[in-house]
């Protein structure tokens, strides 16, 4: 029979039980950022849109016009609908307030707007990654305290991928479900439920270049995925676009590991903890699989930073697993 699933429907009838009407609009809310930010990604050859916008962001990188475009969208599509009370970005280096004019609700956003800047510019798959948290205190809520919250907190994460199509794929922790955006009707429509990390992994996905960096541990990981280690070695091929979204959904789908260690002088690694690694580990926890940041899971971590930054592992549990068994030997 005929049958069309739009995000909408299927928000409304997959409403978790803490869910009012705020948090499904929320969801509408970031769907419909997700539509004007893939807009003006395809349009981005044709316009003068590429290129940098001549400032730098807090992490001290050149900021894309698209960066700052698909930040604006987001605050200005959710700063005044009365369902957050706070916001956090990637692009800000501190929290985003509701306008004094407005109401405060019940819900955090933090989110990555545009990652993989590297990617904006030569055509290559780019993707936008959310997290959505609870108030910590009715009274005082819109601090920082609600926003440095541990990610096994999260009530809802996902990401949108602008790649050959668009895709939000989106958990509220019943199961990680996906929609294609047809771009003829303009709606997101369900193309993926119930994502599930498939057994066996196809993929590891880790930057190479970053070899002379990584300590003798992380080294003999990267062997291992390679398949050069004795005993039960995984068959991998490697696979590695330099965009977290782009690479963590290809994995999602075939199975594997994305990593981005620690590097020698530079412990923390480079993925940040509140809007990139965070909602991605509460994703692949609810399809199956296992973040770590080498010690423990990245759901665990208090953060203590807005930009904070963590060592990322993520993917099927026993190749993330191995990582914890090497470095605890390497002690
Ligand atoms: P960004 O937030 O500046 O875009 O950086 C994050 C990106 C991730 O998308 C990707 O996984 C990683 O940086 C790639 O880093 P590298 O180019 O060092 O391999
Ligand atoms: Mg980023």
């Amino acid at each position: 029979m005929f049958q069309v699933n739009t995000i909408e429907r299927f928000i409304l009838q997959h409403q978790p039980k803490h869910a009012q009407g705020d948090f499904t609009q929320l969801l509408y809310d970031i769907a419909l950022a997700a539509k004007l930010i893939s807009h003006q990604t395809n349009r981005a050859g044709l316009t003068d849109i590429l290129g940098g916008a001549g400032e730098v962001n807090v992490q001290g990188e050149d900021q894309q016009k698209l960066d700052v475009y698909a930040d604006e969208a987001l605050v200005r599509l959710c700063d005044h609908t009365g369902r957050l009370c706070v916001m956090a970005s990637e692009e800000r280096e501190d929290v985003i307030q509701i306008p004094e004019q407005f109401e405060k609700g019940s819900y955090v956003l933090v989110y990555d707007p545009l990652d993989g800047s590297s990617n904006i510019d030569v055509n290559v798959s780019i993707g936008t990654v959310f997290g959505i948290y609870r108030y910590k205190d009715w009274e005082t809520r819109g601090r920082l305290e609600d926003v440095l919250q541990p990610p096994r907190d999260l009530v809802a994460a996902g990401y949108i991928l602008f790649g050959a199509s668009t895709m939000l794929v989106y958990s509220t922790g019943d199961g990680v479900h996906g929609f294609t955006l047809d771009t003829e009707v303009g709606e997101f429509l369900l193309s993926h439920p119930n994502m599930r990390l498939p057994e066996p992994p196809a993929y590891f996905s880790v930057n190479h270049g970053n070899l002379g960096k990584w300590s003798p541990a992380v080294k003999a990981y990267v062997a291992w995925l390679q398949g050069q280690a004795d005993g039960d070695v995984p068959r991998l091929s490697s696979r590695y676009i330099g965009s977290l979204v782009a690479d963590f959904h290809r994995n999602l789908l075939r199975g594997g590991i994305f990593a981005y260690p620690a590097e020698i002088g530079k412990p923390e690694g480079k993925i940040r903890l509140l809007y990139e690694a965070g909602p991605l580990a509460f994703l692949i926890h609810h399809a199956g699989g296992y973040a770590s940041n080498g010690h423990g899971p990245i759901l665990d971590i208090e953060p203590t930073g807005l930009h904070q930054r963590v060592p990322f592992y993520i993917g099927n549990r026993r190749l993330v697993e191995r990582i914890e068994t090497l470095l605890i030997e390497e002690k």
